[in-house]
């Protein structure tokens, strides 16, 4: 059963994530990324569906041209969970720019 994280767990993630930050009014983490095009803005949400559909784990997301922003929660804790932490390292990790 999936866990909502605690304040020292938030707080510890938002710390280790970097780029992400807290939603206004939300239990929640946010981060908007650029690339070169369309094509690569694309690319890699293809990758990011392939993982969070396996880890059956779903981003919410909002595409324009070659700029994708990400907000992730746990819909099933109405909050932060591990899973969101782990989708925003995967996340992180193929985000090389
Ligand atoms: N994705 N972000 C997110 N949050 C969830 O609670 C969730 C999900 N994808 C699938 C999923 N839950 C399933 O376990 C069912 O609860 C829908």
């Amino acid at each position: 059963m999936v866990q909502k994280l605690t304040d020292a767990e938030r707080t510890q993630a938002l710390t280790d994530l970097k780029d992400w930050s807290l939603v206004e009014n939300r239990d929640a983490i946010k981060r908007t990324l650029t690339f070169k095009d369309f094509n690569e803005a694309f690319g890699f949400m293809s990758r990011v569906a392939l993982y969070a559909d396996k880890a059956d784990h779903h981003p919410e997301w909002f595409n324009v041209y070659n700029r994708v922003e990400i907000t992730l929660a746990t819909h099933d804790v109405q909050g932060l969970s591990e899973r969101d932490v782990k989708l925003a390292q995967f996340i992180n990790a193929i985000y090389k720019h």
